[in-house]
């Protein structure tokens, strides 16, 4: 029989890399879809192969926020393993809909411990918790380790501190194999387009194409430690293979700023970025091409660079105190060395080979090709 697991969340960024890698495992895979207007398993079509996911994943409709929902569906389908990545996990939209995040990623992760509980799982079932970074929020000490104490600054970063307590609770209280991966920062071209790093390989791609005038940016002297989602699923999978449950940090150990983020992505087309002014004055300067007035991409190809087109050196970068958050995350910086002793895990794909793959799959994108 293959093992079972139950993925929450199965629709976003690592939901589809983690279905990826389960089904490469010989896993059947079940996950919670929400219901939506349009269809939105893009990213699962993109990365799962589709002989095994005709045979080996069920979608399921549902909500975190619905109780009876998540207890049938766990009841049901009586995972081995269960992955809980459902979240509303855009820090500063947590912001505006701070009571809406809380009950998906607060009171989400509790239905989901709850649900194994009432089905007398309690044995049987392994449970993921989709922890963060961001509970570190403002760093009590540089770089952070399993030990280091937590100060959210965002509504959810609170939310995920109480699912975080929640999950190390169920393990005290009734012996449950629940852990949390306290993942930092890590993208992919799969990442939703409002989070930093692909909203600028997004920008950067129509910018050398001549498709978009500037990039808008807030706070770009954040620093983040930003690793691959296809390695970080994989730690996700080796926590719930250890011998005991626990709490991991999974992170690459290394911390760049979104200005160093911009400056790569540029770079990879040959274009360098001139940084003046400060503040919300600061801007970045380059020479790119004209923006088209047909809408037509014309302008940098890899491998052959800007051939033929018209050229002009104007402001690419500037600030918009829009993007501010009202309280921001300026470091985060992870010690994995834990999760790289006990689990063997360490990450494969540096800063720049991820930069250069998020720009490439968005400059593939707007060839059509
Ligand atoms: P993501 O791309 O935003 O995906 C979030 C997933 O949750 C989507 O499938 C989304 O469904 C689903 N979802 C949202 N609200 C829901 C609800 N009410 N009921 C059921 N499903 C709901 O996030 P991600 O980057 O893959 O991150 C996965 C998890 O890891 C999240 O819990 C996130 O908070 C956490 N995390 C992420 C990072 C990171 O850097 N990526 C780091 C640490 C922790 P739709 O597709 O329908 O929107
Ligand atoms: O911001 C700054 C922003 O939205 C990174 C989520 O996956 O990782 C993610 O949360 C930094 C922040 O990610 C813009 O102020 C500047 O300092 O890409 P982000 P995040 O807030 O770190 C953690 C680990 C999670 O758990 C979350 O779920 O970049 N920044 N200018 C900007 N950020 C955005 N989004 N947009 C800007 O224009």
């Amino acid at each position: 029989m293959p093992k079972k697991a139950f993925i929450t969340g199965i629709t976003g960024q690592d939901g589809a890399y983690l279905t990826d890698l389960l089904l490469k495992k010989g896993y059947e895979v079940h996950g919670l879809m929400r219901r939506t207007s349009q269809f939105n398993t893009s990213r699962l079509e993109e990365l799962c192969a589709p002989e095994a996911a005709s045979e080996r994943l069920f979608l399921h409709y549902g909500d975190s926020t619905d109780s009876l929902n998540i207890t049938t569906l766990i009841e049901d389908i009586r995972p081995d393993e269960i992955y809980n990545l459902a979240a509303q996990s855009h820090v500063k939209v947590s912001f505006e809909m701070p009571i809406y995040t809380c009950d998906v990623d607060a009171l989400g992760t509790l239905r989901i411990l709850e649900a194994v509980r009432l089905a007398h799982l309690m044995d049987k079932t392994h449970i993921y918790q989709a922890s963060t970074s961001e509970l570190f929020g403002k760093v009590h000490e540089i770089p952070q380790t399993e030990k280091t104490p937590f100060h959210p600054r965002s509504p959810y970063g609170v939310a995920k501190l109480f699912a975080y307590w929640m999950t190390v609770n169920y393990r005290e209280s009734y012996g449950m194999f629940a852990s949390n991966g306290i993942l930092f920062n890590h993208e992919s071209p799969f990442r939703g387009e409002t989070f930093v790093t692909r909203k600028i390989t997004m920008a950067a791609a129509r910018i050398l194409n001549g498709l978009q005038d500037r990039l808008e940016l807030g706070n770009m002297d954040a620093k983040r430690d930003w690793g691959h989602a296809r390695d970080f699923v994989e730690a996700m999978w080796l926590i719930l293979q250890h011998d005991t449950p626990g709490d991991f940090i999974i992170a690459t150990g290394e911390q760049h700023s979104v200005r160093e983020f911009v400056t790569l992505a540029f770079e990879y087309a040959g274009v360098p970025i001139r940084w003046e002014g400060e503040g919300v004055n600061e801007v970045g300067i380059a020479c790119v091409p004209k923006v088209s007035e047909d809408g037509i991409p014309c302008g940098f190809i890899p491998g052959k660079g800007f051939e033929g087109v018209p050229m002009e050196e104007r402001v690419v970068v500037a600030v918009n105190p829009e993007f501010f958050r009202p309280a921001e995350v300026e470091t985060l910086l992870g010690n994995p060395a834990k999760s790289r002793d006990l689990l063997g895990w360490q990450a494969k794909t540096s800063f720049p080979q991820l930069v250069q793959e998020m720009l490439e799959y968005d400059l593939k994108k707007l060839s059509g090709k």
